[in-house]
């Protein structure tokens, strides 16, 4: 199928047309106009519930972006995903995270091969080594129990497994300990493990390419600290660093043995490596039962998104919405508030999946957009927010699109403490959507000056997800919601949501100035006159 450039597809131009007189429409109006309305414009699968009438759309506006939804080839697209045709095109890479949580019996083939039996070795080797650390069989060196359980990964191998660890603390081995180590900023390392004893503690260097520089930094360290503890007998390593990577002479070359390696494949990428052997600090703080649950919510997710219906398509749904207010509204954000302490870190790991994915200039042909793509992702928890940048979202005369989330069940209820919590939720969302008119402000009494502070314009879209509670089968189906979210995005601006040249980037331009900054006599600096400067000035600081 031919897809044209987005802005030349016929539904693209009838949304632009529809877009002009939605666009004055405010959702007082439409609700008052359809009594329904909160019942009509709702979808659920797997469990999850969506309510998007608080959204400025009509029947029509969905009708019309379903349409651009298959203009886009989107079908077709992800057909091609899941069944592992190298939509990564820059990189000529399946993208097949959908295959982690692949049934035992799927067939998924990559280059002609089944990549399905593999996926499932490397489950199953996680899942021995997790009971016996969790049960105290595997002993560190000196033959003690390992207590102690740090991560050390960044971006893609690090914002996953801090977010399922928080998000399924509840689950958690209680009398075992879990940290994260990312940055290269030494306080990080030091701050995880100040209070911890070598002897207990388990590394596990999680590096798809083990060339990381923050990674390799960082783990060095770790060898360095758990050896100075240890009396410095180098067979300790084998017994308290463990790696995650797809490199195993790198691996090897580290000093850990490769029996002791998670093996994962290039057809995932790191911002969606949760669910593969990176997920080995989630599957020991929760169990191998507990994960393989979150693989199954995973996967109910992705069995609806590749065969319901786009106008009922959860995913579809969402990514078509935020199409809508991108695009055609200029909104430059999307909020996303969890109302659930343990989805703090929720946001966080939704920065990085949707905009290093969507962060994209040009399309898979290699020509300039001419219209905006990826949004930026943000959020906090609710309420907390409630009391900070809330503000802005109410009375601001920026325009942004919130996806509230909450569970009907509080894991460990409190008194009235959900129930109040929830009531936030709603409140927030009705009030986003229908504001304080002038007159409703005098009415109460408001002297006259203060009435334009204190009206509320409303008209402002949300988002409401609602599911039981949060278990790991609710995280999986929350997760892989956001991917195909991510996925239904990028398959309308045409671009390659799986590369991310912006941070290869990142990492080749520090490796340059290191040299500058340790050599002991001065460099020839040959940077702009900036840089150059900023070099000199750091060298004598920290002289
Ligand atoms: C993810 C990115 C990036 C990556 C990290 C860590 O999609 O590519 O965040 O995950 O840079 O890379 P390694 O796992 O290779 O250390």
């Amino acid at each position: 199928m031919k897809i044209l450039p987005l802005t030349q597809r016929p539904a693209w131009k009838a949304l632009t047309v529809h877009h002009k007189k939605i666009a004055g429409k405010h959702l007082r109006e439409l609700f008052a106009k359809d009594p329904k309305r909160g019942e009509k414009f709702t979808a659920s699968a797997a469990g999850l519930f969506l309510d998007y009438s608080k959204n400025r759309v009509t029947a029509e506006t969905i009708k019309l972006l379903v349409k651009l939804a298959e203009e886009s080839g989107l079908k077709a697209r992800i057909e091609a995903m899941f069944t592992g045709e190298k939509i990564n095109i820059t990189e000529n890479r399946a993208v097949l995270h959908v295959a982690l949580r692949a049934p035992k019996g799927a067939k998924i083939l990559v280059d002609g091969k089944n990549v399905v039996p593999e996926v499932h070795a490397v489950l199953d080797e996680m899942a021995k080594f997790a009971d016996r650390v969790r049960s105290g069989a595997w002993k560190g060196h000196t033959g003690k129990r390992i207590k102690n359980v740090i991560n050390i990964g960044i971006g893609g191998s690090d914002l996953g497994p801090v977010m399922a660890y928080e998000a399924l603390k509840h689950y958690s081995q209680r009398d075992m300990t879990f940290r994260f180590v990312s940055n290269v900023d030494g306080i990080d390392f030091v701050e995880a493990t100040q209070d911890l004893n070598p002897a207990e503690t388990l590394f596990i260097v999680s590096s798809k390419t083990f060339t990381t520089l923050e990674t390799m930094t960082n783990a060095g360290s770790a060898r360095d600290w758990l050896l100075a503890g240890l009396g410095g007998n180098k067979k300790a390593v084998a017994k308290h660093f463990v790696a995650v990577s797809t490199n195993a002479e790198k691996v090897s070359a580290f000093g850990i043995d490769t029996a002791n390696m998670f093996g994962f494949w290039d057809w995932v990428g790191g911002r969606y490596s949760m669910d593969s052997a990176i997920g080995l600090s989630t599957m020991l703080a929760v169990g191998p039962e507990n994960f393989r649950q979150l693989l199954d919510g995973f996967h109910q997710m992705d069995k609806h998104f590749r065969t319901a219906p786009f106008e009922k398509n959860l995913p579809v749904l969402m990514g078509l919405l935020s199409v809508w207010y991108n695009d055609f509204f200029d909104a430059q954000t999307v909020a996303v508030l969890p109302y659930e302490q343990y989805l703090k870190r929720f946001p966080a790991y939704l920065q990085q999946l949707t905009m290093e994915s969507n962060g994209k200039h040009v399309t898979l042909d290699g020509t300039k957009v001419n219209y905006n793509t990826g949004p930026i992702y943000w959020g906090e928890p609710g309420t907390n927010g409630q009391h900070s940048f809330y503000q802005l979202i109410h009375q601001g005369t920026r325009l942004i699109p919130c996806d509230f989330i909450a569970f009907a069940k509080a894991l460990t209820p409190l008194g009235r403490h959900h129930d109040i919590l929830i009531a936030n939720i709603l409140a927030q969302t009705e009030a986003l959507a229908f504001g304080k008119t002038p007159a409703q402000v005098k009415a109460e009494g408001t002297p006259a000056r203060l009435v334009p502070h204190r009206v509320f314009e409303g008209n402002r879209p949300t988002n409401t997800l609602l599911a039981d509670k949060l278990t790991p089968e609710t995280l999986g189906k929350l997760v892989a919601l956001y991917e195909h979210n991510v996925f239904t995005q990028g398959a309308i601006w045409h671009i390659d949501s799986f590369d991310q040249w912006g941070v290869e980037l990142g990492k080749a331009l520090a490796q340059a100035i290191i040299p500058e900054l340790e050599s002991k006599t001065p460099p020839k600096l040959k940077h702009d006159s900036s840089t150059n400067a900023l070099i000199k000035r750091y060298r004598k600081m920290k002289a």
